[in-house]
């Protein structure tokens, strides 16, 4: 089974390379930020809940995702693997899916960074949400996601930097291009 997770901050292309990664490789495509969305949608207690946190920038909190990946993960042991986008976000939940799959005697096989200069995010971030207006695309919303970033999900890349699995990619060029970057190392694994 093969478990990768694409990181990287807001607007660096996580969501777009995933689908592309899931598809070519036959991996379940595990965005968390999708899963929260759709629950937002279907107005459920912990779309309301995680509402609160996402229309401001803020990271939902550890338990409620890392309960959901528990489920998810456990509950799809037949898939050929993964791909965790938008997870871990927090060095808490990064430990936390290093034991959810030790559990299943599966690991992380690598982590792909997408590194994309915060000029050039702001403005994807910025027309993603003219075009599809989504919610938490705006100017103030996405300083606080820049933010949080900073402060809670880059140090998840020192954890892996330390395990031997982080694999920086320039994030900016064609989705094409970036894509087979990815594929590049993918096909090592
Ligand atoms: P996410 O849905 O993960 O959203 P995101 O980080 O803002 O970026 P996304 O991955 O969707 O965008 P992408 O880079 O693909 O999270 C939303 C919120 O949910 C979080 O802020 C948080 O509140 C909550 N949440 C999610 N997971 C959580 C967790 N684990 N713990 C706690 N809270 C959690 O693309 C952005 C744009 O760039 C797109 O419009 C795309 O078309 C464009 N683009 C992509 N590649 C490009 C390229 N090469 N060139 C030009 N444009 C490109």
């Amino acid at each position: 089974m093969l478990n990768v997770i694409i990181f990287g901050a807001p607007g660096s292309g996580k969501g777009t390379q995933s689908a592309k990664i899931a598809e070519k490789y036959g991996l379940m495509h595990l965005s968390t930020g999708d899963i929260l969305r759709n629950e937002i949608k279907s107005e459920t207690e912990l779309g309301r809940l995680a509402d609160s946190y996402m229309s401001n920038g803020h990271l939902v909190p550890d338990k409620l995702v890392i309960d959901i990946l528990d489920r998810l993960v456990g509950n799809n042991r037949d898939a050929k693997g993964f791909i965790y986008d938008g997870f871990p976000r927090t060095l808490a939940q990064g430990e936390a899916l290093d034991k959810m799959l030790e559990k299943h005697g599966e690991r992380v096989n690598a982590v792909i960074s997408l590194e994309v200069e915060e000029e050039e995010l702001i403005e994807r971030l910025l027309e993603r949400g003219r075009i599809s207006g989504r919610k938490d695309d705006n100017r103030e919303t996405i300083e606080s996601r820049l933010k949080v970033y900073q402060n809670q999900t880059v140090p998840l890349k020192e954890f892996y930097r330390n395990q031997g699995k982080l694999i920086e990619i320039e994030g900016v060029g064609s989705i094409e291009l970036i894509f087979s970057s990815i594929e590049n190392e993918i096909d090592r694994l």
